[in-house]
């Protein structure tokens, strides 16, 4: 059977500035995931050196860094069977001139540095675990019964 696990998901601050927030929500929640932790903040240097660590080698960091400290984003915690990978596929390729039209990246973006979303990489074991323990206190998460589940589930 499919692991039910969470997600550690993001609007980036060009989604948030361009008002993508509801849109990008609405598209999770239509799916079937479900959202057990929600917030606006504004990301501090630390935080976005610590979560954009495995980059810091690349010639892209500071700007990548400058970027994601630039203005508030919208960070999620969803859960759902395979959310990870399932999440992913719904933002599409990262740099957004290669996503598919219909994925996020893809209707939303048109530049790498300006790509509208994180979401945890389910390639590398145990993102999602970490990046929920970064951004979100364990009594910011809520857990709860939604009522679709055996609509949604087999
Ligand atoms: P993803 O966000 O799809 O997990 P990643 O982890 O490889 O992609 O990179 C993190 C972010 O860094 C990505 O969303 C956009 C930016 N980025 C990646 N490669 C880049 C590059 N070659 N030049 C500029 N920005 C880049
Ligand atoms: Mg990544």
């Amino acid at each position: 059977m499919t692991e039910t696990e969470r997600t550690f998901v993001m609007v980036k601050p060009d989604g948030v500035q361009r008002g993508l927030i509801s849109d990008i929500l609405d598209r999770f929640e239509g799916r079937g995931l479900k959202v057990v932790g929600a917030k606006l903040m504004q990301m501090d240097r630390e935080l976005a050196e610590q979560h954009y660590g495995e980059h810091e080698d690349k010639p892209f960091f500071e700007g990548l860094v400058d970027f994601i400290t630039s203005g508030p984003v919208f960070a999620m915690v969803l859960e759902g069977q395979d959310a990870t990978r399932q999440v992913r596929r719904m933002m599409g390729a990262t740099d957004p001139k290669e996503a598919e039209p219909g994925t996020i990246r893809g209707d939303y973006g048109m530049d790498l540095g300006r790509n509208v979303i994180h979401g945890s990489d389910h390639e590398d074991e145990g993102a999602n675990e970490r990046e929920i323990d970064l951004f979100f206190d364990e009594d910011e998460l809520v857990e709860w019964d939604k009522i679709d589940g055996s609509w949604l589930y087999e």
